[in-house]
């Protein structure tokens, strides 16, 4: 690991695109915590979350901007003058993705080259001044050809999401490769919280269970209960994006626990959970949530992470569903 960019007062700064999402807030916690002076990028003239991350994270400083904005980058970049750039930014819900197919290709992949391109122009005659991590998926796996996925699997992506997510991937590469800038690209499996928006499954089930225990919903209404995902925490994962940037080169890694559920199984933990042991009059299926094209089964071989980062998670999935249903059941309680 190298000692890189730490300013005079032996400080250094990191920019966060997506700092409102659930990984931006781990993030800027987690580098807050390791000293940094945190900033983020924050979009929209009156964003809903800014509060949320004003009152979260005091210290961190925020700049106004978009991916699909160039010059706000470039703004961005010069009133931070970062050590490290994580571009976290995207539209994320793949099912949305089909939806509003060309925005989601806008931000989420001509975004992350906007962004390269601006932290290129930011270095000027010094390609490596800032560290660049780029927030790819194992989404990009997609119809997979084999498993567990691993950092050379061919990528067959499903949505246009997953297609985004290649594009942002191949030109992370691509500029380290030009340019010698010091970029790397975490693929990262799904990774979940009670930060968790409330649109991705874990979330939806921990919500509606939660709900359900406290007598205040019915039912839960889902798509395809037999997906799998390699599911682990959102806290664990930030720490691989930090490490990567701290390697001497920069490198693509897979982050995943290794582990493949099903949706089903998600839903049979949480329910189980809150002591609930049939749960088949409490789901109902809906095709309403189907996709257009399903990813069925993802696992990552996270091996390479693990030796050359020394990371591994320390959350497990039982762990996981447990904190999520909890967390919510809080919140209702609470009122929140
Ligand atoms: P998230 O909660 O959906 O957060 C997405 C962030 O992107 C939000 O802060 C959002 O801001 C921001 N954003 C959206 N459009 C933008 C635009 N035009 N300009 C600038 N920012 C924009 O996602 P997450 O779960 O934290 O994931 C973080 C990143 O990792 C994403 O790139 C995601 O695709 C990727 N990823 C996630 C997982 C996972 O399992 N969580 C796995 C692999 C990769 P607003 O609040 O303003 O909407
Ligand atoms: O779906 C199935 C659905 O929306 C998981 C994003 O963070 O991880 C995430 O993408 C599975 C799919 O996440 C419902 O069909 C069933 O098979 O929670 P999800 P995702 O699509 O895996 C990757 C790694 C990312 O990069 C993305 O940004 O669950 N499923 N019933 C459902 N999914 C949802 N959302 N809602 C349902 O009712």
């Amino acid at each position: 690991m190298s000692e890189h960019g730490a300013g005079s007062e032996g400080r250094r700064t990191a920019l966060i695109t997506g700092i409102t999402g659930q990984d931006g807030l781990y993030l800027a916690e987690l580098l807050l915590a390791k000293g940094y002076d945190v900033h983020g990028v924050i979009r929209g003239q009156n964003n809903p979350k800014r509060d949320l991350v004003e009152t979260l994270l005091p210290d961190v400083t925020l700049h106004a901007g978009d991916l699909t904005d160039m010059s706000s980058l470039i703004r961005a970049l010069r009133d931070s003058d970062p050590d490290e750039v994580y571009n976290l930014g995207a539209v994320s819900f793949v099912a949305y993705s089909w939806e509003n197919a060309a925005h989601t290709a806008d931000v989420t992949a001509k975004g992350a080259l906007t962004m390269l391109e601006a932290v290129r122009l930011h270095c000027g005659d010094d390609p490596r001044r800032v560290r660049f991590y780029q927030a790819s998926s194992s989404e990009m796996f997609g119809k997979v050809e084999e498993s567990p996925q691993h950092e050379r699997t061919l990528l067959w992506p499903r949505s246009p999401y997953g297609v985004s997510k290649v594009f942002g991937h191949h030109m992370t590469i691509n500029y380290r490769e030009s340019y010698g800038m010091h970029a790397s690209s975490g693929i990262l499996f799904n990774h979940e919280s009670p930060r968790r928006g409330p649109e991705f499954v874990t979330r939806k089930i921990s919500q509606a269970v939660a709900a359900i225990h406290l007598g205040r919903q019915d039912e839960l209404v889902l798509g395809n209960l037999d997906a799998r995902r390699d599911w682990g925490f959102a806290g664990d994962y930030v720490e691989a994006m930090w490490l990567m940037l701290q390697q001497d080169e920069p490198d693509d890694y897979v982050i995943a626990t290794g582990e493949a559920h099903s949706v089903r199984d998600f839903v049979t933990a949480a329910f189980g959970h809150v002591g609930v042991d049939d749960w088949s009059g409490l789901v109902r299926q809906d095709p309403r949530f189907l996709r257009p094209a399903e990813v069925d089964r993802l696992v990552g071989d996270a091996s390479k992470a693990r030796a050359v980062l020394g990371w591994k998670p320390k959350v497990g999935f039982d762990e996981l569903v447990a904190m999520m249903v909890d967390a919510d059941i809080a919140a209702l309680k609470a009122g929140w």
